[in-house]
């Protein structure tokens, strides 16, 4: 425990890291780096017109030595932005918010995925259109905050992708 107070300093020199990264995993096809927190093929579903929610998935992969925690999230798309888990309850699948956040262990990833964790768009200001993206603020518990452009794109996880399982 001795190292945490050199840690703690690190950590906020890679703040500012952090967003000038950001920016720069905006640009299309560079991988999301955000200090040692990385966004691998984040993607959403198109909604409905007039569905009110949208949900989000993606892999969160931490390079680090130190163990993370997406906390939460926001978007200019949407009133709100929860972080969610289905949980299943008496046979049902339900969505809740998981206050404590999702656990990105060092060296180690965390997968949001279709029917699991996903980051929920709550109060849908405009419809999510297949094709376009969505601006999406992820909050680390360590790395801060995390800014990618989320890609509306139906075709990906579909169910009969090879999970390699
Ligand atoms: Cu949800």
């Amino acid at each position: 425990m001795r190292a945490w107070p050199h840690l703690c300093r690190l950590s906020m020199l890679e703040r500012n890291s952090v967003r000038f990264l950001a920016i720069l995993g905006l640009l299309p096809g560079s991988p999301l780096l955000a200090g040692d927190i990385e966004i691998l093929d984040p993607y959403a579903r198109a909604s409905r017109p007039g569905a009110p929610t949208g949900a989000i998935f993606m892999l969160i992969r931490n390079a680090g030595t130190v163990a993370d925690r997406l906390v939460g999230a926001k978007s200019p798309a949407a009133a709100m932005v929860q972080v969610h888990a289905h949980i299943e309850e008496g046979g049902i699948m339900k969505m809740r918010e998981v206050e404590a956040g999702l656990p990105v262990p060092a060296g180690g990833t965390h997968a949001l995925s279709r029917g699991g964790d996903h980051v929920m768009l709550m109060g849908l200001k405009q419809e999510l259109v297949d094709g376009e993206t969505v601006p999406l603020t992820l909050v680390f518990e360590v790395a801060g905050e995390v800014m990618i452009a989320v890609p509306v794109d139906n075709s990906r996880g579909q169910p009969a992708r090879s999970t390699g399982q």
